[in-house]
């Protein structure tokens, strides 16, 4: 082989290689000619009239899209001159039927129009025309109309201020704070792209366990540097604070939200914020939850502490997001209850801009969780949601979770609050109780990874819940289809086997992790399985505390006869929980301490089908092995090989969960495990062996 050959190849094979950096914003050529063709009559200009930034961005993406999709260059004009075949972008404040950040596609005699109500409304247009054709979809009598639900579609990063990503597994934080604001890594832009490509508007950049740092002159201009990459996009920038920074960095002696001078010192600091950015979003608080300081420190309530962030922020539009997750180290209460108590009695004490949020379920963001019952009980507070696409409890990046069809679990469960369809998606978007500001959250899975998210699929997570943000109505089905179609392969049979194995692995894993509404939200290593963990510096941050295992049966028992959490949920949610016969499946422990022996609605007993679903879970990712290798020929060489790694490993610790769970459980149950299934071949001492190893420093 010459040279030239030896080039040509190499060249050849690293244009091939898709390191997943490009996310779903591909656009590579379609190869179909025909089609190409067909779209292209529709699209050989694109007509601007404005130099307003995000309106640019709109054509500049378009263009970008269409030059990659259609191979040619598709110049952007200021005036169409009566051709046709033009995209032509619009902005009508009056345009009936949409949203402030809605927008309206029309093809008529392939002229294609978008028309948003504002500049983003536009934006978010391009980027769905664009889909259109990443999906193949045909455009000749497109007629689209979308406006968003919520209306703060955000994404939480819980990045620290040294790099580290609390509970991050895709590398290091996109921040480089040292490097702020004089270098701006373009990485800022290519994130902004892809938020914007699925409509999501706000971004807070710091982990909710704050630093006071970033209120700091010196951090502020950083985070405002950040602010100018993402404003094209339309996306605004949030900060987590802080509660006590008035001490910490202000000189006083208290952080009291009723004393006049924190609360002044409040008011500058939101002041000197707006000055460097005018259209920051607000503040994030974590406060008195998991030893972060709070107004209860002085005597105050966290409507108090809100509140006082709130005064600071109106003059300026801004809002604050209280979060809702609280519980106090208190052993013989139910940590499932304690948010809800707190919060329901300061219902209709909050200034209007302020939005509690809430994570989807009452504990913490596990495998499967009933919904919070704070969903169900505050009327007259706007009320966020939180979900986390980190896979904190969900394998970290090393598992293929797709999580969509858990954000839908959670927003199409009932919760009664008005009667039958009262579902949490109306709760949060606000048609249930007409709240004037609506918001959801997703806990970033980014990082520094080339692919961003680690595991290449978990892209696919992001991506889902940026989407959903935007119309919680879509199927988890469609869109994960979506996705894989612009990020994975357009070849339909593997599309729809990628996507079959998205929609079926989070059930899989929680055969394998957490069947039947166990939980597990100990400290520990959050990785690895820890069902014997009993020891911790407070009784709710062991394992034995969420299981309940003994020699009668599992479970929390939630009912009247034990902590009675049920009573937080409506009396038609009540009714069906509380009876063991009538309850899900999927949350019978979370709410029963069953019997060992007690026969289920499947026929076998709780000892039987929890052996079933540990073992079936574990063969499950066998499966899904078989069907990844299935794909290779239609997906990039990297992406397909690092995929398959994933899955070994995955496979690998799916019997490590089975094996400590039955082992363990064997203990109190003193049952064989049942036929088919075989002995797990090592010994429970064996798997703990192995646990601790993650454990040693
Ligand atoms: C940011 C869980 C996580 C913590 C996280 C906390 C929260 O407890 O383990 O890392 O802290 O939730 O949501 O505040």
């Amino acid at each position: 082989m010459n040279y030239k050959v030896i080039f040509l190849f190499l060249f050849s094979t690293l244009c091939r290689a898709d390191d997943g950096y490009r996310l779903w914003l591909k656009y590579d050529l379609i190869k179909d000619a025909g089609q190409r063709a067909s779209y292209a009559r529709s699209a050989q200009l694109i007509v601007l009239n404005s130099t307003r930034p995000v309106l640019k961005t709109a054509a500049e993406e378009l263009q970008t899209g269409l030059q990659g999709l259609l191979g040619k260059p598709i110049p952007i004009v200021a005036s169409a001159a009566g051709k046709t075949g033009s995209i032509i972008l619009t902005v009508n404040p009056g345009q009936p039927q949409l949203n402030d950040e809605g927008y309206q596609i029309l093809n008529r005699r392939n002229t294609i129009t978008i028309t948003g109500k504002t500049d983003s409304g536009v934006l978010y247009g391009v980027f769905a025309l664009l889909r259109h054709l990443q999906t193949r979809q045909s455009i000749a009598q497109l007629s689209l109309t979308s406006s968003p639900k919520i209306q703060h579609r955000m994404l939480n990063h819980w990045d620290n201020t040294d790099a580290s990503i609390e509970r991050g597994y895709a590398g290091e934080s996109l921040w480089k704070w040292y490097e702020l604001p004089e270098r701006i890594d373009p990485r800022y832009r290519e994130y902004a792209r892809a938020n914007a490509s699925i409509g999501i508007n706000g971004t807070v950049v710091n982990n909710v366990n704050a630093s006071s740092r970033f209120l700091t002159a010196e951090y502020l201009q950083k985070v405002a540097s950040l602010a100018n990459v993402f404003r094209p996009y339309g996306i605004k920038i949030y900060l987590s604070v802080y509660f006590p920074a008035p001490k910490t960095i202000g000189g006083l002696k208290t952080a009291d939200p009723l004393d006049p001078e924190v609360n002044q010192w409040w008011t500058d600091k939101a002041n000197e914020i707006y000055k460097l950015i005018p259209d920051f979003g607000g503040f994030l608080v974590k406060a008195n939850s998991e030893g972060q300081p709070g107004p209860q420190d002085y005597g105050r309530n966290h409507a108090d502490g809100a509140n006082m962030l709130a005064k600071a922020l109106a003059p300026h539009k801004g809002i604050v997001i209280w979060r809702a997750f609280v519980y106090k180290a208190d052993g013989k209460a139910d940590r499932f209850k304690a948010a809800y108590d707190e919060f329901k009695p300061l219902d209709g004490q909050f200034e209007k801009n302020v939005i509690v949020q809430v994570k989807n379920g009452p504990i913490d963001f596990q495998p499967r969780e009933p919904f919070s019952p704070i969903f169900g009980t505050m009327p007259q507070t706007p009320l966020g949601m939180e979900f986390q696409l980190t896979q904190e409890y969900l394998g970290f990046a090393t598992h293929l979770v797709y999580e969509a069809p858990i954000f839908k679990e959670c927003l199409e469960s009932d919760t009664y609050v008005g009667g039958k369809g009262s579902t949490v998606a109306k709760v949060i978007d606000g048609s249930l109780h007409e709240y004037k500001l609506t918001a959801i959250a997703g806990v970033a899975n980014t990082g520094s990874d080339r692919n961003w998210t680690g595991h290449p699929l978990a892209q696919a997570n992001w991506y889902a819940f940026g989407r959903l943000a935007w119309d919680h109505t879509l199927s988890a089905e469609a869109l994960a289809n979506e996705w894989v179609t612009m990020t994975l392969t357009t070849e339909p049979t593997s599309a729809k086997t990628v996507t079959d194995l998205l929609l079926k692995s989070r059930e899989i894993y929680v055969n394998y992790n957490t069947p039947l509404g166990l939980s597990r939200p100990w400290t520990g290593v959050h990785f690895a399985p820890e069902p014997w963990q009993n020891r911790s510096s407070r009784p709710d941050w062991t394992a034995v505390y969420y299981h309940r295992a003994d020699s009668v049966g599992l479970g929390f028992d939630r009912t009247v006869k034990g902590s009675h959490a049920l009573a937080q949920y409506r009396p038609e949610v009540q009714r069906q929980w509380s009876n063991p016969e009538t309850c899900p499946l999927p949350y019978l422990l979370w709410f029963h301490h069953i019997a060992w022996t007690k026969k289920l609605s499947t026929g076998r007993t709780l000892w039987d089908e929890l052996c079933s679903r540990f073992y079936s879970g574990a063969d499950s990712v066998g499966a899904m092995q078989k069907q990844w290798a299935s794909v290779k020929k239609d997906i990039d060489p990297e992406t397909f090989a690092n995929v398959a790694g994933r899955l070994v490993t995955q496979q690998k610790e799916a019997l490590w969960w089975r094996d400590a769970w039955v082992l363990y459980l064997q203990e109190f149950s003193k049952q064989p495990i049942p036929a088919p299934f075989k002995k797990p071949e090592r010994s429970l001492k064996e798997v703990k062996e192995l646990v601790e190893i993650y454990q040693l420093r």
